[in-house]
């Protein structure tokens, strides 16, 4: 079974699927230690790994270190040196709430020889950026508008065109760290109106704003700097896959 197949099969069950997303740059021996004798049913259902800014070389070893965890492994790439054989699958982004075409397209070109060679499995994904009102790194590093807070019809619209041109799967992005997370309003009006596979990330801290993203039609909750923050948070959130 494909990631993506496994993953829409999760979706129809109406299983919620938590992410965990690893930064390289900030993977270390003491963070692998703890995934790797702590209680396994805790692993999260999927790690994804990348950032939109990497400034050290570890992104095949961290992917060599988790996949030893015995859990899937997306890569989750800034730009196009972010490929690795390593991983099971790769999320092809393009980034469509944004109008700078390195990003729509460019860095895609640069990349596609390397991820066809890899026989990476390639899940297209329509990657949205959504303004929570402090700037993040990836609206600086990709130097796009996000789209505003409030404005769920056009992230719907954006989704749709996406949907149009193939793309088989979107990511709302409210940016690593945000203050405050993707609103549940967009989050239900968008996958109101698709039945792609729908990851939410950026900001998310706590559980109930987990739960609140599965709530409102996420398929694939995504948590970053949470878990930097707090590993024990991966028990908390197994507790809300058992009870929910
Ligand atoms: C960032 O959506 C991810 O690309 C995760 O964000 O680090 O805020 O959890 P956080």
């Amino acid at each position: 079974l494909s990631i993506e197949n496994w993953l829409l099969k999760r979706k129809s069950m109406l299983k919620k699927t938590i992410a965990i997303l690893i930064d390289p740059d900030k993977w270390s021996n003491e963070v692998f230690f703890f995934l790797k004798n702590g209680n396994k049913n805790h692993l999260p259902d999927i790690f994804l790994v990348g950032g939109s800014l990497l400034s050290t070389n570890h992104l095949e070893q961290t992917v060599k270190d988790i996949k030893s965890l015995g859990k899937p492994v997306v890569l989750f790439p800034g730009n196009s040196m972010q490929v690795t054989k390593e991983a099971d699958a790769i999320l092809f982004m393009s980034l469509i709430s944004g109008r700078n075409p390195e990003f729509l397209i460019g860095q895609q070109v640069h990349a596609a020889h390397h991820v066809k060679e890899s026989n990476l499995e390639a899940i297209p994904l329509g990657y949205v950026l959504i303004d929570t009102g402090v700037p993040t790194s990836v609206q600086y590093m990709s130097n796009t508008q996000p789209i505003p807070y409030s404005k769920d019809d056009i992230a719907i619209s954006t989704v749709m065109a996406g949907e149009l041109l193939g793309m088989r799967a979107f990511y709302l992005e409210g940016g690593s760290g945000a203050s405050r997370t993707v609103s549940n309003s967009m989050v239900k009006g968008v996958s109101s109106k698709t039945n792609s596979l729908l990851f939410v990330g950026g900001g998310i801290r706590t559980k109930e704003e987990v739960l609140e993203k599965f709530d409102a039609g996420a398929d694939i909750v995504v948590i970053g700097s949470a878990f930097e923050k707090n590993e024990d948070l991966l028990a908390e959130l197994y507790e809300l896959k058992s009870t929910n």
